[in-house]
């Protein structure tokens, strides 16, 4: 399995997140890519390389999941910042106003002049800064999502887009959860323009991938399906309910298997087991796996309680779906363990592949 890693991911750096009324060191660190790279020099699984990708290619295959408006606010973001106040260079980009559009009479089609009130338009949360590199960050994040996936296209058996920030929360024109640019969805559709004619993304971080759902939501040539801790009490709250089944066309391609907090690895196997056969009911030619580390029992932020030694048999029954796959690199917090985890995992479905 190649690895196409980041080399700007450390560019995106958090001073701080809003969390329950205080402002908190940033939980999506450097660190944490750190960890999982060092760990795959520690134990192989393929080549270990920066992406090489077509600048006008990346920028096609991006513009393919998110729209035109969010992108070009997300380009001159930073610089728009430290405009309004030079000070500003020294502080991360927080939103702090929504319009919530559609439910309460406040309007999303004026694109405000106000700095603050763009971020606050293009933002679901406050937790997720922006920084100087985030940009540039995302933007090579979306490079090693597409350099994944064009492998996989090109006959790889599989391949891992290792990148932060995460991406699975950011939606057509939105981001939050730590996250900017979909990598996920922007290797599911350039599976789906490489002429794989039905690609499935199975999210197994433990958030909801809302922002992946809301993208492919009216489609049926991409399934969707998110094991994650119930939005009744987990982020992202707003969605990942299992009546969510798609819309539209999309009707039924949307699959959400919440599972309350406290859920150990028994249940959660269970629930993968589901999504397997999901995505086998689906026909899919290709699999993308938003892989999140945070389902661990020691992740600060979340609820499950899957330990080190039950990652290897998760990836051996993600490779008992038989389909090219692009893994890209979302959540878990657990710095220190992040990096055993994800190659426990991806080892396991190397060696079962
Ligand atoms: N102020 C991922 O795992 N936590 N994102 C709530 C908001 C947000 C997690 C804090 C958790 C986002 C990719
Ligand atoms: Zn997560």
């Amino acid at each position: 399995m190649k690895t196409f890693h980041n080399p700007h991911h450390a560019g995106h750096a958090g001073q701080q997140e809003m969390f329950r009324g205080r402002m908190v060191p940033c939980h999506e660190v450097p660190a944490r890519l750190d960890f999982v790279l060092a760990e795959l020099q520690r134990r192989p699984l393929g080549a270990l390389t920066p992406p090489a990708v077509d600048a006008a290619a990346l920028d096609t295959a991006i513009a393919r999941v998110h729209d035109a408006r969010y992108l070009a606010f997300l380009a001159t973001a930073w610089n728009d910042w430290v405009a309004m106040d030079p000070a500003n260079a020294q502080r991360d980009a927080l939103p702090s106003v929504w319009p919530l559009a559609n439910r309460h009479g406040f309007r999303n089609d004026v694109l405000p002049h106000n700095f603050a009130a763009r971020l606050g338009l293009f933002s679901f949360d406050s937790g997720s800064p922006l920084t100087a590199g985030t940009w540039a960050a995302a933007r090579g994040g979306a490079a090693c999502a597409l350099a994944a996936a064009q492998a996989v296209a090109g006959g790889d058996r599989s391949a891992f887009a290792l990148s932060r920030p995460p991406g699975h929360h950011a939606g057509p024109d939105f981001l939050g959860g730590y996250c900017f640019l979909n990598n996920a969805a922007i290797a599911a559709q350039a599976l789906r323009d490489a002429g794989h004619p039905k690609v499935a993304v199975l999210d197994v971080d433990y958030h909801h991938g809302n922002g992946t759902q809301t993208i492919f939501y009216e489609r049926a040539d991409v399934l969707t399906v998110s094991i994650h801790g119930d939005p009744a009490t987990e982020y992202p709250f707003f969605l990942g309910h299992a009546d969510e089944r798609g819309a539209g066309a999309g009707t039924g391609f949307n699959l959400n298997l919440p599972l309350p907090r406290g859920t150990g690895v028994l249940a959660w196997r269970a629930a993968l087991d589901k999504a397997l056969r999901a995505v086998s009911n689906f026909g899919a030619d290709a699999l993308v796996v938003p892989l999140g580390l945070d389902t661990f029992e020691g992740d600060p932020i979340s609820g499950f309680t899957l330990q080190t030694g039950d990652y290897a048999a998760v990836g051996a029954a993600l490779a008992g779906a038989d389909l090219p796959t692009v893994f890209t690199f979302e959540g878990g917090y657990a710095v220190d363990e992040v990096g055993t985890n994800a190659v426990n995992l991806l080892e396991g479905f190397q060696r079962a592949a």
